[in-house]
C-alpha cells in the first residue's frame, strides 16, 4: 500500500539551482574572489553533489596552487553562499514547481505521510518552504536534508534517514528525484522513482525512473512525457499514483 512520497528539492520541488549559482557568485564577489560560474561551468559541477564538495572540487581542479588556502577559506565562501542563496530564494519568491503543490494536498487529504530528502543545506529547504507555504504549515513529516546524511547522493543514505522518520518501508513510498545522481541515491534505498526533469538536468539519463516526464503537471497544463510509464491526461495525480503502486509487481 502507498503509505508515503518522498520528494528531492533543487530541481525536484522548485527550479533552485540557477539560485545557488548566482549565490556562489555573491560569495565569490563579498570575498573579493574572482571567480564567476556561468550556467554551462555550473551545469558540469553539478555532477557533484552538495554545494561544499562542489566547491573543494572547483578548487581542486581550478586553482590547484593555491588549494591550501582556498579550503580554509571554503566554510566561509559557503556560509556566505547559503546566506545569499536565502536572500535570493525570499527575494525572487521562489515558486513550486508545476503539480508540487497539488499532489501534496492530496497526499494530505489521503493521509500519506510526505518527506524531503536532499543535498542541500537545511536553511535552504527552510526558506523555500517559508516562501511558498504560510507561517506555521508543516507541509512535510519529515526534512532529511544535507549534513544529516553521512553520505551525500548518490549513497543512498539521506533516503534511508526519510524513510526512518517516516517508518515507512521503501516498499510502501515514491521518491521524486530530478537527477541522476538523485535517481541513483532513491533506488540505492530500494524507492521506486519518479523523475521529473530540471533546467540543469537536461542532459541527465533518467534511466532507473519508472517514470520520467518534464514536470507533474496541472488538470490544462499537461507535463510532456519522456520516458516509462505515461500519466492519463500528462498529470500525475495521487490516484494514479496508487493505482501504479497498487499494480505494480
Ligand atoms: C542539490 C544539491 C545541493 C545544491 C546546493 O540537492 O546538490 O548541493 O546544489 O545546496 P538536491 P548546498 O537535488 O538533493 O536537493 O550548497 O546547500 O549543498
Ligand atoms: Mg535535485
Amino acid at each position: 500500500m502507498l503509505r508515503a512520497l518522498i520528494f528531492d528539492v533543487d530541481g525536484t520541488l522548485a527550479e533552485t539551482e540557477d539560485l545557488h549559482r548566482q549565490a556562489f557568485n555573491r560569495a565569490f564577489a563579498e570575498l573579493g574572489l574572482p571567480w564567476h560560474w556561468d550556467p554551462a561551468l555550473y551545469a558540469d559541477l553539478l555532477t557533484v553533489m552538495g554545494g561544499k564538495e562542489r566547491l573543494a572540487h572547483y578548487i581542486d581542479a581550478q586553482h590547484p596552487a593555491e588549494a591550501g588556502a582556498l579550503h580554509a577559506l571554503a566554510p566561509e565562501i559557503h556560509a556566505r553562499k547559503t546566506a545569499a542563496y536565502g536572500a535570493l530564494v525570499s527575494e525572487r519568491r521562489l515558486p513550486l514547481r508545476p503539480g508540487i503543490a497539488r499532489l501534496l494536498a492530496e497526499a494530505r487529504a489521503d493521509g500519506l505521510r510526505l518527506a524531503v530528502a536532499t543535498t542541500t543545506s537545511r536553511p535552504n529547504v527552510d526558506q523555500l518552504l517559508a516562501v511558498n507555504f504560510p507561517p506555521g504549515a508543516k507541509p512535510f513529516d519529515v526534512i532529511a536534508a544535507g549534513d544529516e546524511a553521512d553520505r551525500k547522493k548518490p549513497a543512498p543514505d539521506v533516503f534511508l534517514l526519510a524513510l526512518a522518520g517516516l517508518d515507512v518501508s521503501a516498499s510502501e513510498a515514491v521518491a521524486f528525484e530530478d537527477s541522476a545522481a538523485g535517481i541513483s541515491s532513491a533506488r540505492a534505498a530500494g524507492l521506486p522513482v519518479l523523475a521529473t526533469r530540471s533546467r540543469y538536468t537536461e542532459r541527465h539519463r533518467l534511466d532507473g525512473a519508472f517514470s520520467a516526464v518534464s514536470d507533474l503537471g496541472e488538470p490544462g497544463q499537461p507535463h510532456r512525457h519522456i520516458a516509462g510509464l505515461a500519466w492519463p491526461r500528462h498529470v500525475v495525480t495521487l490516484a494514479a499514483l496508487k493505482d501504479w503502486h497498487a499494480g505494480r509487481r
